[in-house]
């Protein structure tokens, strides 16, 4: 994949208006500050692609980027406690539409702060993702925070748990460093050539 062919498309916040597509799908999910926005500009060699904030619970919207022949798809962030409960059904809305949806879901990409256990959502999350039979790998963020002896100690730590809930493979990253970034490519690349093409599109769930 050419990462450096990457363009904003557009932000959905309602899900009747997310665009049918047969278009290879790549799809980040995890907590809010967790480093969703920041990994996909590190992705693409970018700075600011996507939006990345200090304050937690920003994109609550579906923003899709058009990168090469794929889409990246930068899902909405859970966990932030200050959310009403109209803004967290409407997160669930957003979610399960987006999912129901007759989509090319080529992978999905988990992502889990290294230095944090697996909170209640993240679990949740992964029983979804399980459950659905969603293809997806766990990418643990901010691995510029280890010690360099802590790295695979950790890692393997996360996939222990990882693996149990259907988790293609547990990668570490750092949206600052770099760390993991060729790897965390070559992974989405190994998806996206096996995965049909625009117009031989698969079934939703
Ligand atoms: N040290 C370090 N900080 C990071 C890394 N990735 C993201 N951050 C910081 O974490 C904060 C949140 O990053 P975002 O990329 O906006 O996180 P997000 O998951 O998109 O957040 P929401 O859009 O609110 O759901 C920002 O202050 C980033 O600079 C990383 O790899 N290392
Ligand atoms: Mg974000």
């Amino acid at each position: 994949m050419n990462y450096n062919k990457a363009a904003f498309l557009a932000s959905y916040g309602i899900s009747s208006q997310l665009p049918d597509s047969g278009r290879p799908e790549i799809s980040f999910s995890g907590r809010s500050n967790v480093g969703k926005s920041s990994l996909i500009n590190k992705l693409c060699n970018r700075k600011n692609l996507a939006r990345v904030s200090s304050t937690p619970g920003k994109t609550a919207t579906i923003n899709f980027y058009e990168v090469d022949s794929c889409y990246f798809v930068d899902l909405p962030g859970y966990g932030y406690a200050k959310v009403s409960n109209a803004d967290r059904q409407r997160w669930d809305e957003l979610i399960n539409s987006y999912f129901d949806a007759q989509r090319n879901h080529t992978l999905l990409v988990q992502l889990i702060d290294c230095r944090h256990d697996i909170s209640a959502d993240d679990a949740q999350m992964l029983r979804y993702l399980h459950y659905h039979q969603i293809p997806y790998v766990v990418a643990l963020t901010k691995a510029d925070k280890l010690k360099k002896s802590q790295l695979e100690q950790t890692r393997q730590a996360f996939e222990k748990v990882c693996l149990t809930f259907g988790c293609k493979a547990v990668v570490l990253t750092s949206a600052e460093s770099g760390y993991g970034i060729p790897q965390l490519q070559a992974i989405l690349d190994a998806a996206v050539a096996g995965a049909p093409g625009e117009g031989e599109q698969t079934n939703g769930l």
